[in-house]
């Protein structure tokens, strides 16, 4: 189904000459509203008349996440905060967060971009959608919602937690379309089990799952168990949240980067040369319309690769393959972003540990673990035992409350974790890789 014929199926010359257009007119207004650009502009030596086609873009600065922290919390916005009307942040501790603000414009834009996303999923006016993203701060939720309700859908703003509920709700509100991670999908769906729901009798069809890394296997797995079509739906708070782009339900591979609003490219995470299409890199996006936060030539760190060749839904728009990871070290557990450097700066900060620690992340019963392996001083591990409690409950707390995420954390014996010769193995992601 597609929410805007018009737009979705632009030839492809038009696309690209409204996207030269709007390149244009986003360099011009981040030369004259954001010093943070106007200085990287004549830094590199150029002004915006520069661009006169979008082969020009690759002479443009790119934007990085450390720029957005850097700018905490405003400084990257390009219109006066009277005319921003939302704001949302992607986690982080105090300070270092990245937030980033919404016109009443670019909520509109969000909310079509969400509706073209759930259109392409299948999802119409007829159906109810039960919405289990957070909502708050973090995007997904009310990402979601905004589409849905564009649609002209029922939406259930259910959001996360209370999971045996929810399985409730869903049979008792008749969802059937169900937007979450596609880890609490399965947890929902075992909550379902426990509580004798069993999710193929109900008239559950479409997922929308996205926010986190997940494999065909998964797709497959959840497919089965549910008895309904996976959607891979994917996006980033620095550029909107979700809805930057989405699956077909006709072709079921790669999804679609709503092109007339946001300008992909794949990069070498190494050099920063552009890659030719169809070679894996990393993805950098461009935000062409938005009005509070625009983005240009954004790094994301998510790697995958572009594929320009007509899909059978009619639509023009470029499709990129499921992620194939990311070029820096971000944790993603349960949907939460967590930066191994976070939880470093929290251990360091507590009295009595070294600087010796691992993370192991699993999963177990579909549900993302943590558990953070430290090493305490000999003093410390000589003491009583209520005192080691005592540090193991005060970290847990504090990763809970910075982070967002709940870990298990043991102490350890001084030198039990093993060193290594080069760069230190921080982390252990035992959770099955992609295929
Ligand atoms: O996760 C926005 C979102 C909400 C997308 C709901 C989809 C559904 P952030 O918290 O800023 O925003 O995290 C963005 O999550 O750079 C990817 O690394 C990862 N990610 C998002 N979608 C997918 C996906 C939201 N479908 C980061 N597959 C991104 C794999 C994904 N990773």
């Amino acid at each position: 189904m597609l929410f805007n014929i018009k737009l979705e199926t632009l030839p492809r010359e038009e696309l690209e000459a409204l996207q030269l257009r709007r390149l244009q007119d986003l360099c011009n207004r981040l030369y004259a509203n954001v010093p943070f650009y106007r200085k990287r502009f004549n830094e590199a030596g150029i002004s915006p008349a520069d661009i006169r086609s979008l082969k020009d873009l690759r002479l443009l600065p790119f934007t990085e996440k450390q720029d957005l922290r850097d700018h905490y919390p405003y400084g990257l916005f390009a219109v006066p905060r009277d005319n921003i009307v939302r704001l949302h942040a992607s986690s982080g501790t105090t300070g270092k967060a990245v937030v980033v603000g919404y016109t009443a414009r670019d909520l509109e834009t969000w909310s079509e971009l969400a509706a073209r996303s759930l259109s392409a999923a299948g999802v119409t006016r007829s159906d109810v959608v039960h919405v289990a993203y957070g909502y708050g701060l973090f995007t997904g939720g009310l990402g979601a919602h905004g589409g849905a309700e564009t649609i002209g859908a029922t939406v259930v703003p259910a959001s996360g937690g209370a999971t045996k509920r929810q399985a409730h709700l869903l049979r008792d509100f008749g969802a059937t379309v169900l937007c979450c991670t596609p880890s609490y999908a399965l947890h929902l769906w075992e909550a379902g089990q426990e509580v004798g729901i069993d999710f193929r009798d109900l008239p559950l069809k479409i997922g929308v799952f996205g926010a986190e890394p997940w494999t065909e296997a998964m797709r497959h797995d959840i497919e089965s168990k549910m008895g309904i079509n996976a959607m891979n739906i994917y996006g980033l708070s620095e550029i909107m949240g979700p809805g930057v782009s989405m699956e077909c339900v006709e072709s079921k591979w790669g999804l679609h980067i709503w092109e007339d609003h946001i300008l992909p490219e794949i990069i070498d995470p190494v050099t920063g040369e552009q890659l030719p299409p169809g070679e894996k890199g990393e993805l950098v996006l461009t935000t062409l319309t938005k009005e509070g936060i625009p983005l240009l030539r954004y790094r994301t760190r998510d790697l995958t690769w572009l594929d320009y060749t007509p899909c059978k839904c009619g639509r023009t728009h470029v499709r990129m393959a499921r992620l194939q990871g990311r070029s820096d070290d971000m944790l993603i557990i349960r949907g939460v972003n967590v930066f191994p450097q976070q939880i470093e700066s929290i251990l360091l900060d507590s009295e009595g540990i070294t600087p010796n620690y691992q993370i192991i992340v699993d999963r177990q019963n579909n549900l993302d673990t943590l558990e953070v392996q430290v090493e305490v001083v000999d003093s410390l591990f000589a003491d009583e035992i209520r005192k080691l409690q005592k540090l193991e409950t005060q970290l847990q707390k504090t990763i809970k409350e910075f982070l967002g995420v709940t870990a298990k954390i043991r102490l350890m014996e001084a030198h039990s974790i093993e060193r290594s010769q080069g760069k230190a193995k921080r982390i252990v992601d035992k959770r099955p890789k992609d295929e």
